[in-house]
C-alpha cells in the first residue's frame, strides 16, 4: 500500500504544480490545482501499475477482459485517492496549503461513456476486479463525446454535446506504439493452397485503432489494472496525400472525418435498437482492436497459443461486443492457422455473455446486406457458425423446421446477435434471479432447453467503495464506530450493524446523518434552481433513465392526485414530501421526453401554488450523471423502484439507495425481489402486479385500461388533467401520454397498479411518522446491503464463469 506522510505529500504537490504549470502554487487557478493533483496521483499510481503488469506476466494467471461498449466511470480523483489509501493525508496536506480538496474534486468532468445501468455496472466491476486483485481489464471505446449533457429549457429536455475532453483527461495515457489496424469492407478471395483454404482480404479500408490506457486502482492492495479505450485515427500511409498534391483537400478531409467518426459519439439510446452502420462499425472496431492486442500481448509474453483458452477469458457485456466471437475465430483460423473445430472449442471456452434486457425492441439484429458489405470475412464466419448450428438443430429436432428457424442465427434477412452470443459462449447469465428465470422460461427457453448448463444467474452489485465510503463519509464513519472497519473489505460484515437497529441513540444518529446529507442536497437544489426545500420533509426519489417501463408516469400521476386532494382539502394530514426526479431520455424517444416535460410542468404548478407548496414540492434535477447520483442517493428517504414487474432486468440504484439507508417502495421486479428477501417484508414496501399476473395479463389480453378509468371519478380527473390545460396551456402537449394510457391500453399497467401504489405510499407516510420504526427500517436496510456489493458479484463471475484467480488472496 502506498504510504506517504503529509509533509512529503505537500512537497511533492508543490513540485508537481511548478513542473506542469511553470508558476507558483499561489498564482494558480483552482483548475490548475486540480490538474497538478491529478497528475501527482497518476505518478503515484504509475509504479504500482508497472509492478502489477510485471506480476501478471511472471505468474501467468488467467487474464480476464471485460468487453463493453460503455464504461460509465464518473469522476476518478476521489476514488483513486480512496483506493490508494491517501485521501485523508491528501486532504490534510491541501488544508495546510489553504486548498479545499472537495472543491478540486468537483472540478473534474464526469467520464460519462455510458447510457445508464449497463455502463455503470461495467465501472463497478472494474473497481471490484482490481480491489479483489483479479487480473481483469476493461476494453471499450474512447468516445470523443460522451453521453449528452441535459439542459431543461422551457420544461423540456435539450441535448448538448458532452465535450468531456476539452480540457484533457489526466487519467489516460495514449499508447501510439500499441496501435492496431482494423479492416472494413473490401473483398475476400478464397484460395486453395497446400490442401488448405486461405482467405485473402483485399481492397479494404484500414483504420488505425489507437489505445488510451487508464489505470484502475484496487483498494489498498497495490493492484492497478487497465481500462483500454480505443480511438479511431486515419492510417498515415492510407491518408491520400496525393489528393493534397492535386489540391483535393476536401477528399482527404472526408476520409479523415469518416475514420474519426467511428469513435466520435456514444449512441445515447438504451431502449430502441437502430440498425445504424456506424454502430456496427464501432462494435467491430473495438472488438477487433481489443482481441488483436490481447493476442499480440499473449504471444509476446511467450504464451503458447494452444493454451490460449486456459489463459484468457473474454466477457461480452450484452450483445454489443458479440462480434468478438467471429473475430476470434478469424484470428485463430486465418492468422494462427488453427482448424475450425479447435478454434471453435477455444472460442467457446474463452467467451461468456451477459444479457441485460428482455425488451424485444432493444435486441440487436443486423441486416445481412449491411453486415456483409462492411465485414465480408466476418460474415463468412458467422454464416458457417449458423450453418453448423442449424445442422445440429436439425438432427435434434427432426422435421421441426419452425423451431430451427426460430433459433437460427441468420434468419429473415437479419443476423441475430443474441443467438450468436449464446451459441458462441460457454456461459450465458442474467443479472438478477427473476431476470434469469424469465430468460430461461420465456425469452431464451429454446436455447435453455438445448444448453441448460450454459445458463446461470449473477445478481448485479455496486461498489460500496464509491457508493457508500466515498459518497457517504458520515455514515461510513458511524458504521466504523459501531462495528469496526472490517466491512470496508468484507461488506457483508455490515450485517453486524443489525443488532443496533433497535437502539434509540443509533436511530437518532442515523437520522442526523441523513439530515446533514439532505441539507447538502437542499443547498445544491437551491443553488441550481433557486427553490427552497424543507429538509424535514420526506425526500422521495426516482432517479434513472426515463422510460415508459420504469413508470415515472405512475409516480407523476400520484403526485397529481395528491395535488388534487390537497386543493380539495387543505387540511389533509400528510407528512410533507419533496418529490425528486432526475434522468435523461433518449433524444428520439418522444414519449419519454414528454414525460420529462410533464414532470417539470407539474413541478412548476405545484411549487408555485401557495395552497400546497408547504406540504409538497416537486424537483426535476437537470443532467443526471454519476456525480449527481453521489449527492442525491445519500440524501434519500424513499427509493422509488416501480418498474412494471418482469421489465427491469435488475436495477442497481435500488442497491445504492438501500446501502445509504433509504426505504424502498417497489414492485417485485428485478433485484427488488432479492432486496425484499434480504430485509424481510417489514422493511420494504411492496406493491403492484406479480410476475405471474403480468405474464397472464399479457397472454390473455384480459386488461382494458379504459374500463378502469371510466368507472373511477378520481382516476378520470387525473387522466383528464393531462389534456384539459391544467398543467399546460397547449392541451395537446401530453396527448401522447394520455393516449398511451387510454387509447393504446397502457402497456405497462400504470392504471392497473395505481391504487396499489397509492396504498403503498400511504403506508410510507404512516411508517415515517413513527420515527423510531422508520430509522429501524433504515438500519436494517444498511445492515443487509453488503451482499449487493459488486465484490460478491465479481467473485461469482470469477469462480463460476471465468475460472480466474486472485493475485494475492484466495477468493473466499
Ligand atoms: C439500443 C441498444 C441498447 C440496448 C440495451 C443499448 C443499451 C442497452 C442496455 C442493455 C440497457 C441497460 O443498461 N440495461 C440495464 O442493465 C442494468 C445492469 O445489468 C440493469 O440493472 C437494468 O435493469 C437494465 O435495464
Amino acid at each position: 500500500m502506498l504510504s506517504i506522510d503529509k509533509e512529503t505529500f505537500k512537497k511533492d504537490y508543490r513540485q508537481k504544480f511548478i513542473e506542469i504549470h511553470g508558476k507558483d502554487l499561489d498564482e494558480g487557478t483552482d483548475y490548475n490545482k486540480y490538474e497538478a493533483l491529478g497528475s501527482l496521483v497518476r505518478d503515484y499510481v504509475a509504479k504500482m501499475w508497472i509492478d502489477t503488469n510485471k506480476k501478471y506476466k511472471e505468474n501467468s494467471k488467467k487474464q480476464v477482459y471485460y468487453f463493453s461498449m460503455e464504461f460509465l466511470l464518473g469522476r476518478l480523483l476521489g476514488s483513486n485517492l480512496l483506493n490508494l489509501g491517501i485521501r485523508d493525508t491528501c486532504k490534510a496536506a491541501l488544508d495546510d496549503l489553504g486548498i479545499d480538496l472537495d472543491k478540486l474534486e468537483n472540478l473534474e468532468e464526469d467520464q460519462g461513456l455510458g447510457n445508464g445501468g449497463l455502463g455503470r455496472l461495467a465501472a463497478c466491476f472494474l473497481d471490484s476486479m482490481a480491489s479483489l486483485s483479479i487480473p481483469g481489464h476493461g476494453c471499450g471505446i474512447r468516445y470523443k463525446y460522451g453521453f449528452f449533457s441535459q439542459k431543461i429549457i422551457n420544461d423540456s429536455q435539450v441535448e448538448v454535446p458532452d465535450d468531456w475532453l476539452k480540457r484533457g483527461n489526466i487519467w489516460e495515457i495514449k499508447k501510439t506504439d500499441k496501435a492496431r489496424v482494423v479492416k472494413f469492407g473490401g473483398d475476400v478471395r478464397v484460395d486453395y493452397t497446400d490442401g488448405n483454404l486461405k482467405f485473402n482480404h483485399t481492397n479494404y479500408d484500414a483504420v488505425l485503432a489507437v489505445p488510451y490506457d487508464m489505470p484502475i486502482v484496487g483498494y489498498k492492495n497495490n493492484v492497478v489494472n487497465t481500462l483500454r479505450l480505443w480511438s479511431a485515427e486515419p492510417l498515415s500511409n492510407e491518408f491520400d496525400f496525393s489528393s493534397f498534391n492535386r489540391g483535393d483537400f476536401k477528399k482527404a478531409m472526408e476520409y479523415r472525418d469518416s475514420v474519426e467518426s467511428i469513435s466520435q459519439i456514444l449512441y445515447p439510446d438504451d431502449s430502441f435498437y437502430e440498425g445504424k452502420v456506424l454502430r456496427l462499425k464501432q462494435q467491430y472496431f473495438f472488438v477487433s482492436a481489443g482481441l488483436q492486442s490481447i493476442i499480440h500481448h499473449f504471444k509476446s509474453a511467450q504464451g503458447n497459443m494452444k493454451e490460449l483458452d486456459e489463459k484468457i477469458a473474454v466477457h461480452i457485456n450484452d450483445t454489443h461486443p458479440t462480434l468478438a466471437i467471429p473475430e476470434l475465430m478469424r484470428i485463430l483460423i486465418d492468422e494462427e492457422g488453427f482448424g475450425w473445430d479447435t478454434s471453435w472449442r477455444m472460442t467457446n471456452n474463452i467467451m461468456s455473455y451477459t444479457n441485460h434486457t428482455i425488451m424485444a425492441e432493444a435486441l440487436e439484429k443486423w441486416p445481412i446486406e449491411m453486415f456483409k458489405k462492411l465485414l465480408p470475412r466476418i460474415f463468412m464466419i458467422v454464416q458457417e457458425i449458423d450453418k453448423r448450428f442449424c445442422s445440429e438443430l436439425k438432427n435434434k429436432y427432426v422435421g421441426q423446421w419452425d423451431k430451427v428457424r426460430k433459433m437460427a442465427i441468420i434468419d429473415n434477412g437479419y443476423i441475430k446477435m443474441a443467438h450468436l452470443a449464446i451459441v458462441g459462449s460457454h456461459s450465458v447469465n442474467g443479472v438478477a434471479k427473476l431476470h434469469t428465470e424469465i430468460l430461461k422460461k420465456q425469452e431464451m427457453s429454446d436455447f435453455y432447453y438445448c444448453y441448460p448448463n450454459k445458463f446461470n444467474n449473477k445478481t448485479n452489485g455496486i461498489t460500496h467503495r464509491r457508493w457508500l465510503i466515498s459518497a457517504n463519509p458520515k455514515l461510513t464513519m458511524f458504521l466504523k464506530e459501531k462495528i469496526g472497519d472490517s466491512f470496508i473489505t468484507h461488506p457483508t460484515d455490515m450485517i453486524n450493524f443489525e443488532k443496533f437497529a433497535h437502539n434509540i441513540e443509533v436511530q437518532n444518529r442515523l437520522r442526523d446523518i441523513k439530515l446533514e446529507n439532505k441539507r447538502k442536497l437542499a443547498d445544491l437544489i437551491y443553488k441550481d434552481k433557486g427553490i427552497n426545500i424543507d429538509i424535514s420533509s420526506i425526500f422521495d426519489v426516482q432517479i434513472k433513465r426515463i422510460h415508459a417501463y420504469k413508470r415515472q408516469t405512475l409516480n407523476c400521476l400520484r403526485i397529481m392526485d395528491l395535488y388534487n386532494r390537497l386543493i380539495e382539502n387543505p387540511n389533509l394530514d400528510i407528512v410533507p414530501r419533496t418529490f425528486i426526479f432526475a434522468g435523461k431520455s433518449a433524444p428520439g424517444y418522444y414519449l419519454a421526453k414528454d414525460i420529462i416535460t410533464l414532470i417539470n410542468m407539474v413541478a412548476d404548478k405545484i411549487n408555485n401554488d401557495d395552497r400546497v407548496n408547504k406540504k409538497i414540492k416537486v424537483i426535476f434535477m437537470e443532467n443526471y450523471r454519476v456525480s449527481l447520483a453521489e449527492v442525491i442517493i445519500p440524501a434519500a428517504d424513499v427509493s422509488e423502484q416501480i418498474s412494471t414487474t418482469t421489465k427491469e432486468a435488475s436495477g442497481t440504484s435500488n442497491m445504492k439507495f438501500m446501502m445509504n439507508g433509504a426505504v424502498t417502495i417497489a414492485t417485485l421486479d428485478g433485484a427488488n425481489v432479492e432486496i425484499r428477501d434480504e430485509v424481510g417484508d417489514e422493511n420494504i414496501v411492496i406493491f403492484g402486479l406479480t410476475e405471474k399476473q403480468v405474464l397472464n395479463l399479457y397472454k390473455t389480453g384480459g386488461y382494458v385500461s379504459q374500463n378502469i378509468i371510466n368507472n373511477d371519478v378520481r382516476l378520470k380527473k387525473i387522466i383528464n388533467s393531462l389534456v384539459d390545460g391544467t398543467y399546460c396551456k397547449d392541451k395537446n402537449k401530453f396527448k401522447s401520454i394520455y393516449e398511451n394510457l387510454v387509447t393504446y391500453n397502457d402497456e405497462f399497467f400504470v392504471i392497473k397498479d395505481f391504487y396499489s401504489y397509492l396504498e403503498a405510499q400511504e403506508k410510507i407516510d404512516r411508517l415515517y411518522r413513527d420515527k423510531s420504526k422508520w430509522q429501524r427500517m433504515c438500519a436494517v436496510n444498511i445492515a443487509h446491503s453488503g451482499i449487493f456489493s459488486s465484490d460478491r458479484t465479481i467473485r461469482e463471475y470469477a469462480t463460476g464463469i471465468w475460472g480466474s484467480k486472485c493475485l494475492y488472496k484466495n477468493l473466499e
